[in-house]
């Protein structure tokens, strides 16, 4: 494993020598405008070419956010982009959608990259100002009309700073459909406020979503159901998934708030169907269950992430990057219109 804080200790040890603050505090600057301007300028050439080739009210723009630190296991996700996009456009299958949408037609998917998530906490960046940086990078993309954001995870953390940012943005809740093993809802984990096990707990505290619907739940504690209680969330645990089933495959989400939120962990699923993520849980959706909820869901995309693909816990044959990445394509199918 690579040691991902082994920057941030050496520049604690300048600090320690007499290096004065502000010289670290106005380069830490300088770095994070420099990394949100590259994200700002990609995402304004990919708009400007939807609207020049006209036709087109919303396109999935890919935004990788490669964090892994804040999981309370494992930091392979950290590692999972770029291994997600090596797979969406994988020789091995063609470029369209289930349904028909054609992934290689930019009205449907764009790329606008990554978030620097590891240069930047190799310069000394703390998670508050992570957090924020990667707000910002959402609303970035949001700004540009048509684009609408696809978030390459990283671990679930990211999922609190990515709907934050879309609800401020779009000025109001929205309603979230949340894909997991987990509520991760824990006020916070091992003093972590910004554990990837806490990121719907610090959700619903903000008030970015107004319904939250958590699909595929199988390990979840007393907590978890006791803050679940709390923040009037609608939990379905797989073991009443047969008889919840009929109605979370015909889900209509969104009215009259501003729109839906989709976030996909990819353990959700069982781990026959996805090996490769950090915490193995038995008895859970098969890919197809998966695929008819999102299918046959009827409201207003406006955002989603994929989260949890831990490469590093993948098969040699690169399995859970292929289901990973279709799920990314499926909902960029969803999303574009
Ligand atoms: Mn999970």
């Amino acid at each position: 494993m690579p040691n991902f804080t082994r920057g941030i200790h050496y520049l604690k040890k300048l600090h320690a020598a007499n290096v004065p603050p502000d010289l670290i505090e106005n380069g830490q600057k300088r770095v994070i405008d420099a990394s949100l301007t590259l994200i700002r300028e990609r995402a304004k050439l990919k708009a400007e070419l939807l609207r020049a080739l006209g036709g087109v009210t919303a396109s999935a723009s890919l935004l990788g956010v490669p964090l892994g630190h804040n999981s309370s296991f494992l930091q392979g996700p950290a590692f999972a982009p770029p291994r997600i996009r090596e797979a969406i456009w994988c020789g091995s299958t063609n470029s369209s959608s289930e349904e028909g949408k054609e992934l290689n037609d930019p009205r449907v998917l764009t790329d606008v990259g990554d978030v620097p998530i590891q240069e930047l906490r190799d310069c000394g960046v703390d998670d508050d100002k992570l957090m924020n940086i990667v707000s910002e990078s959402v609303k970035l993309v949001m700004e540009q009309d048509p684009l609408r954001p696809l978030v390459l995870g990283g671990d679930h953390s990211i999922s609190f700073p990515v709907v934050r940012a879309v609800s401020e943005k779009l000025g109001g809740p929205v309603d979230v459909l949340h894909l997991d093993a987990h509520p991760d809802i824990y006020d916070a984990f091992e003093g972590n406020i910004y554990s990837h096990a806490s990121s719907f707990a610090r959700i619903m505290e903000g008030g970015y979503a107004r319904r939250l619907l958590q699909v595929g739940i199988r390990s979840i504690t007393k907590e978890g159901r006791e803050q679940g209680k709390r923040f009037g969330v609608e939990q379905y645990e797989m073991r009443t998934f047969s008889r919840d089933r009929p109605m979370l495959e015909n889900l209509s989400l969104g009215e009259g708030v501003k729109g839906v939120y989709v976030s996909v962990d990819v353990d959700c699923l069982d781990p026959a169907f996805a090996p490769g993520v950090s915490h193995i849980e038995p008895g859970g959706l098969s890919f197809r269950d998966v695929l008819n909820i999102l299918h046959n869901l009827r409201g207003d995309v406006v955002a989603a992430d994929v989260v949890e693909f831990n490469p590093q816990r993948d098969t040699v044959d690169g399995m859970t990057a292929m289901v990973a990445a279709k799920l990314v394509r499926e909902l960029a199918a969803k999303i574009s219109k």
